[in-house]
C-alpha cells in the first residue's frame, strides 16, 4: 500500500491518528491506539476494541435482506460488495475485512451497512459568484452532526458513481447537475467519524466548474440528510473546517481548477485559491 504522494490521503493519515477520538454520537469510545500500533502488521497483541453495530442497520438487514443497503451480521454469510483502491482486502482471524489504514479503536460495521468498503460520491461544484467575482461551492449542513460538508452519500445497489453523483446532488440540495463529463479529483479513503476496523468509506469525488451564467441559476435548497445548502464563498477558514476529509478533497479540487484554467479566472479567484491552499 502507497500513502505518500497523495495529499488527501495524508491528510487521512493525519485525521485518523490526530482524531481518534472522533465517532458518531451512538459510538462506544474507542480504544486508544497508540501512534506505533496503528497498522497491522505492528505487533499489538492484548489489543481488544469494543465491537459495535448500530440496530439500524441489524433491523435493515433483517427487513430488506439483500435488496437493502446492509449485510448480514455473521461474516460467513457475506461477500464483500466492494473492492478497495487499495487492493486486497486483509482479513482478521474471524475472517473480517481489515482497514487498509489500519486499526481504529473500534470493531463491528458501527453504523456502516457493508462489511469493509462503504462505497460514497462526493459531488463538487463550483461556480464565480457574478455579485462578489468570487469562487463559490455547493456545500450542506449535514443533519446528523451539524457540519458543513460536499453534498455527498452512499452509492446504492447497481448504480454508477456518475449517477450517483447527480442523484446525491439532487436530493441533497435539489440542483440538478450531470457529472458525465466532470473531473475526477479523488478516490479513496475518507476519514470519517463511522469508520472502524472492519467498515469504512472509500469515495469518489468528481469536480464541474460551472460558467458564471448556468451557475447563477442553479438554485439550491437543504434537503434529505441536509439542513441547509448554500452557494458558498470559499475562505480558507469555512475549507478547513469541512467534515471528514473533505477539506482534503476540496484544496485537491481547486488545484486542479488552477492549474488546468489559471488563465481563464481571474486575478481574485486566482488570489482566493492561494490563500486556501496555502492555508
Ligand atoms: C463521507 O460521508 C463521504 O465523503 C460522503 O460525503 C458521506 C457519505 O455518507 P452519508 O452522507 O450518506 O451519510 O464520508
Amino acid at each position: 500500500m502507497k500513502f505518500e504522494g497523495n495529499a488527501v490521503e495524508q491528510k487521512n493519515l493525519f485525521l485518523m491518528r490526530f482524531k481518534q477520538a472522533q465517532k458518531s454520537a451512538d459510538y462506544p469510545e474507542r480504544l486508544e491506539v497508540p501512534l506505533d500500533k496503528i497498522k497491522w502488521d505492528d505487533e499489538f497483541e492484548e489489543y481488544d476494541p469494543p465491537y459495535y453495530v448500530d440496530r439500524v442497520v441489524l433491523e435493515q438487514f433483517e427487513q430488506q435482506g439483500d435488496v437493502g443497503w446492509a449485510d448480514p451480521e455473521n461474516i460467513g454469510d457475506c461477500v464483500l460488495k466492494y473492492a478497495s483502491v487499495y487492493g486486497e482486502i486483509l482479513r482478521s482471524k474471524q475472517n473480517l475485512p481489515l482497514n487498509p489504514f489500519g486499526r481504529c479503536g473500534i470493531a463491528g460495521r458501527g453504523e456502516l451497512g457493508h462489511w469493509g468498503v462503504n462505497l460514497a460520491v462526493d459531488p463538487i461544484v463550483t461556480r464565480i459568484d457574478r455579485k462578489s467575482g468570487l469562487l463559490q461551492m455547493i456545500l450542506i449542513e449535514r443533519v446528523d452532526c451539524g457540519e458543513i460538508a460536499l453534498p455527498g452519500g452512499m452509492v446504492n445497489a447497481g448504480e454508477t458513481s456518475t449517477k450517483a453523483l447527480s442523484r446525491e446532488l439532487r436530493e441533497e440540495t435539489e440542483a440538478y447537475i450531470n457529472f458525465e463529463n466532470a473531473t475526477l479529483v479523488y478516490k479513496g479513503y475518507v476519514a470519517d467519524r463511522r469508520n472502524t476496523d472492519n467498515a469504512w468509506i472509500e469515495t469518489t469525488a468528481c469536480h464541474v466548474h460551472l460558467d458564471p451564467n448556468f451557475g447563477s441559476k442553479i438554485i439550491v435548497k437543504g434537503h434529505d440528510d441536509a439542513k441547509r445548502a448554500c452557494w458558498c464563498t470559499l475562505t480558507p477558514k469555512v475549507v478547513e473546517a469541512l467534515y471528514a476529509s473533505h477539506a482534503a478533497i476540496v484544496r485537491a479540487a481547486l488545484r486542479n481548477l488552477f492549474d488546468s484554467n489559471a488563465a481563464e479566472l481571474p486575478a481574485e479567484v486566482i488570489c482566493q485559491i492561494d490563500e486556501i491552499l496555502k492555508f
